[in-house]
């Protein structure tokens, strides 16, 4: 089973700096075998950068991290995808929990804020806005699509493993942040295998969010409606 570690990137050079350099080398035990970034045209010297640590890049010819989803599944050869966020949000001590869980038969590995012995980045504060707004898509998508399997707790994190065979099954569209939520509602309907385990998630260690509340929030709306009208 080849896993490729996908780092998603557009303007995170402050991040990158500090993250990369924590990740472990390839290996049986890294719970990777190779790693390939994808980038949505960063200008901050992200780019330089990963010439310089000698990572292949692809590039998107459009913006959007559900694009660098699409590419890696159209360009990047290997049995499973783990797609990893540098910006300290993911524990990079979960690899080896997705490949465990990849190589035991699951389609879908979700690293969940939502499960009994995990943390949310918002869990810091009382006030928790974006928690809640994403356990309503959770119960949303659990309600409408999940036939079979476990409560899925965290339908929309980003931090996950698919393996190549699901991601052509579900013939994924989305170009925007709800590319996950579109791959969590769609494995449902076709009863693949969900595996969640509990994560915790760090804050952002340096930079901005690409991925403003409101908006992204009426995205989530629109996509959990479009797929409950099963267009592409
Ligand atoms: N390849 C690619 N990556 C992107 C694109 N837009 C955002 N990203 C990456 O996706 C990851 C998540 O985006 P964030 O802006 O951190 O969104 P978030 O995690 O919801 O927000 P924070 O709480 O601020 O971390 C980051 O690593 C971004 O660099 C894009 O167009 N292409
Ligand atoms: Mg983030």
């Amino acid at each position: 089973m080849k896993i490729t570690l996908c780092l998603l990137t557009r303007n995170e050079l402050p991040c990158l700096k500090i993250i990369f350099p924590q990740i472990p080398a390839p290996g049986p035990d890294a719970g990777y075998d190779e790693i390939v970034a994808i980038d949505g045209g960063s200008t901050d010297g992200t780019l330089d950068y990963f010439k310089e640590k000698g990572i292949q890049v692809l590039g998107q010819s459009k913006r959007g991290r559900g694009e660098a989803f699409l590419i890696a599944f159209e360009k990047i050869q290997a049995d499973a995808y783990l797609f990893f966020s540098p910006d300290g949000n993911e524990a990079i001590s979960d690899f080896p929990k997705f490949k465990k869980a990849i190589n035991e038969g699951n389609d879908l590995v979700i690293a969940s804020r939502m499960m009994k012995g995990s943390f949310n980045e918002e869990d810091i504060h009382w006030f928790k806005p974006r928690k809640w707004a994403n356990n309503v898509f959770n119960l949303l998508a659990n309600l409408f699509f999940r036939k079979t399997g476990p409560y899925v707790t965290d339908s929309i994190n980003g931090y996950r493993a698919i393996t190549t065979k699901a991601a052509k099954i579900l013939k994924l569209s989305a170009s925007d942040y709800t590319i996950e939520y579109q791959m969590t509602m769609r494995a449902m309907k076709h009863q693949l295998r969900i595996y969640e385990f509990p994560t915790i998630e760090g804050q952002r260690v340096a930079g901005e969010t690409g991925a403003q509340s409101i908006p992204t929030g009426i995205r989530f709306i629109k996509r959990f409606i479009s797929e409950l009208q099963g267009k592409d």
